[in-house]
């Protein structure tokens, strides 16, 4: 840059130096798509129009869109206290909303890791893991698990034990003592199940084989979601989560569960551990935390796992990780206002009781134009289409548009569109969300 000068005048109408994130930039820019507002269950266009919002934004805006309560609690914790030190300083909210969070999560949990994403999340939780078992003396369990079609954010951490080959092939050699457990989506078996599938709880037996090539005394931790969303809502089969854990605990490996996108109400229950009743020993959230208002993220600790870290000597920092932002008071005083919303509201339980009117919807679609799945829980859903040959994700790109075109916003993973409403989501707006995507399948070929 040479320019002595440089003006700060806005460029109108010019798209090019935003460099847009998991998106097709030049195919974006050609022909751009902008929200300019949002209220409750909708989008409003630059051009005015209404869209429906099926994904709940990224699969966060659990209380809808234009919270006043939100909106308030962050105007006022703006001109109160801006920032606060994250590092040897403190503030009141950050600590007021940790002990709401363990509350939420019940007697198991009692330690909170605030983070501003779900990649730094993964990271955290990872790096827990190695640490932990270091401080009671197993400094040899350093190798992590994770799992095949599996997405945890896009650090370095996230990317080796996540399994999206495009999420990682150009990356290099990524974090090595990674493997990873196979997935557990199997069309022949389990197509056009209602709710968690029946057969492959035994998939997760392949821990086993890995604890033998390895021994249980290198690895540190299990990482999956319970859920794997982002790569197109794959269920976990009746028992499988159970067993991980069974596995787990013999071997002496943490089980980390991934739920940012599970967490705050999604499958009708606070988290994915509640509903599943299977109690992992570390949690990773984002997302909902804020309802996508502010970026956070958190790491739910298992009771003792803090505690290993606290034998240190006097005077020492335990854990040697943190970032600028952890526990941001505008964050935190934005995750305040949405455990309110989602208390007051009851909308865990909304999510709860929508779920069965939720999956007639989404199984109205079967015989539908190239479908060959559809997959439900809580308020998730995974509708697969068959690929076009020789060109995968045209089809369900094409879709994506269409329902755009008729005021409605899903998301497409390869040939999977996923839905996730907030947890607002009426019946009335169900019937318009499958009314839609019936009316569009018929179109694309
Ligand atoms: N873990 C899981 C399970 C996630 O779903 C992350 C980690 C990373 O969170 P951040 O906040 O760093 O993005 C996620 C995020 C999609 C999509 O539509 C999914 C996510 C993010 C953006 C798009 O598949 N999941
Ligand atoms: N890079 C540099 C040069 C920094 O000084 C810092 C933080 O002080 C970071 C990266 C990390 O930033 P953050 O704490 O926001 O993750």
């Amino acid at each position: 840059m040479t320019d002595a000068n440089p003006t700060f005048e806005a460029t109108p109408n010019n798209l090019e130096a935003f460099w847009m994130p998991f998106t097709a930039n030049r195919q974006f820019k050609s022909n751009p798509r902008l929200f300019v507002g949002a209220k409750d269950m909708h989008y409003t266009t630059m051009d005015g129009r209404k869209v429906l919002d099926g994904t709940a934004g990224l699969w966060c805006v659990n209380a809808g869109h234009g919270r006043e309560k939100i909106t308030e609690a962050v105007r006022i914790q703006a001109g109160k206290l801006d920032y606060a030190p994250a590092f040897q300083m403190g503030h009141p909210s950050v600590f007021e909303f940790a002990a709401k969070l363990t509350n939420l999560l019940g007697a198991d949990f009692d330690h909170v890791f605030f983070t501003n994403s779900g990649s730094e999340s993964v990271d955290t939780a990872l790096k827990i893991a190695i640490a932990y078992h270091r401080a009671r003396g197993e400094g040899t369990r350093q190798r992590l698990i994770g799992r095949e079609r599996g997405y945890h954010g896009v650090g370095f951490g996230g990317i080796s034990v996540g399994g999206i080959v495009a999420n990682r092939k150009v990356f290099g050699s990524l974090l090595n003592g990674v493997d990873h457990l196979p997935h557990t989506h199997n069309l022949q078996k389990n197509a056009f199940s209602r709710g968690l599938p029946a057969h492959g709880a035994e998939l997760a037996d392949d821990l086993e084989r890995i604890v033998t090539l390895h021994d249980a005394s290198n690895i540190a931790a299990v990482i999956v979601e319970p859920v794997a969303c982002s790569t197109g809502v794959l269920l976990p089969p009746k028992g499988y989560l159970q067993r991980l854990r069974e596995i787990c605990t013999k071997h002496g490996i943490l089980l980390i569960f991934d739920e940012v996108i599970t967490g705050f109400g999604r499958l009708g229950a606070s988290f994915a551990t509640e509903y599943f009743g299977v109690v992992p020993d570390l949690i990773t959230t984002a997302k909902g935390i804020t309802n996508g208002t502010i970026p956070m993220g958190a790491v739910f600790a298992r009771k003792g796992i803090y505690d290993a870290f606290m034998n240190a000597p006097d005077n020492t920092i335990e854990l040697f990780h943190g970032y600028t932002y952890s526990g941001h008071p505008m964050a935190c005083a934005a995750g305040l206002a949405t455990l309110d919303l989602y208390k007051e509201e009851g909308l865990f339980e909304r999510a709860a009781s929508l779920a069965d009117y939720w999956e007639d919807g989404v199984h109205s679609l079967k015989g539908g134009r190239n479908v060959i799945d559809l997959r439900n829980l809580g308020l998730l859903s995974g509708i697969e289409l068959a690929p076009r040959p020789g060109k995968p994700t045209a089809r369900a790109f094409e879709a994506f548009l269409k329902c755009y075109d008729k005021n409605l916003l899903i998301r497409t993973t390869g040939d999977i569109i996923a839905l996730s409403p907030p947890l607002i989501v009426e019946k009335k707006h169900i019937d318009e969300i499958f009314g839609t995507l019936a009316e569009v399948l018929k179109t694309v070929d």
